[in-house]
């Protein structure tokens, strides 16, 4: 790599990675921010160690793409994006929850709509390292994600009936699986990618298939089940802040893990 995009790359992620703690420095500084967290307010907690969780794994992934050959450096800092934007509004949804015991379902997903996008992005990038792939596989998956996403939120924030929401947002997800089983993007990994990339994406779909699956027990949980609202609106929260912990910190340790190994033979051979 040469010497220019080398350090053009160290400042773009060095500048990331003040924005980020300048933001959680003004949170920390700010009169009440996060409240008073009590010692039995178990969605409270949660909410507060996975802003935290999400602050050091942004810092690994940025960190990390010194370390990899420049076609896995994209994927990588894609991944700390998620976790940078997650975090951002864990810090936010963790004080509506302390303040107010109130489900932060705009911030939720607002949060989503920036980051599964990216998530998607990120199948895309793992096909692209290592072969050319056409554009109608991105827009498919986008197309599914907004599908989704809006059922869910339709449902959610009551303006539509939730069960009617909860069968759109499945929809949008059956798209989504539909395209990286046996859509195009499937076809081209199976054909094309080398061991590391085709055990990434594999894993990867299953995170998709498992990992997702979480969000809508979720949403179940939380608003189809006739339980009281105050332990709907645990259940809700503490299963959605399970699942951003496998989807967005466990999702990029396993793009971490391909990136790496490949850049190591990639390195060793060119030695050799
Ligand atoms: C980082 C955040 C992620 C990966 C969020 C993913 C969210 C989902 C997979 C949500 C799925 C939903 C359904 C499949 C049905 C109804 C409602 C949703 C939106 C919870």
């Amino acid at each position: 790599m040469n010497l220019t995009s080398q350090s053009l790359f160290s400042k773009v992620s060095g500048l990331a990675m003040l924005g980020l703690l300048s933001t959680s420095t003004a949170f920390a500084a700010s009169p009440g921010g996060g409240g008073d967290l009590k010692s039995d307010d178990i969605v409270g907690i949660s909410f507060w160690i996975i802003s935290m969780a999400l602050v050091a794994a942004t810092a690994f992934f940025f960190l990390e793409t010194q370390r990899v050959t420049p076609k896995w450096k994209t994927s990588l800092t894609v991944s700390g994006l998620v976790t940078m934007i997650a975090a951002t509004h864990y810090f936010y949804m963790r004080d509506v929850w302390v303040a107010t015991g109130n489900t932060p379902t705009v911030f939720r997903y607002i949060d989503w709509l920036i980051t599964v996008p990216l998530l998607m992005v990120e199948f895309y990038l793992i096909l692209s390292a290592i072969t050319k792939v056409p554009g109608g596989v991105f827009w498919r998956l986008m197309i599914g994600t907004i599908v989704m996403l809006v059922g869910g939120y339709l449902g959610e924030a009551g303006y539509m009936n939730a069960m009617v929401a909860f069968i759109i947002g499945m929809a949008g997800w059956a798209f989504i699986l539909w395209e990286i089983f046996l859509g195009e993007a499937g076809k081209i990994n199976a054909n094309s990618a080398p061991p590391a990339v085709q055990s990434a994406f594999s894993v990867m779909r299953w995170i998709v298939v498992v990992g997702w699956a979480i969000y809508p027990i979720g949403y179940f949980l939380g608003y189809l089940t006739g339980a009281s609202p105050e332990k709907s609106m645990v259940m809700l929260n503490v299963v959605y802040n399970f699942a951003d912990v496998v989807n967005k910190i466990a999702f990029g340790v396993i793009i971490w893990i391909a990136a790496t190994s490949e850049s190591d033979k990639a390195l060793s051979s060119s030695k050799a």
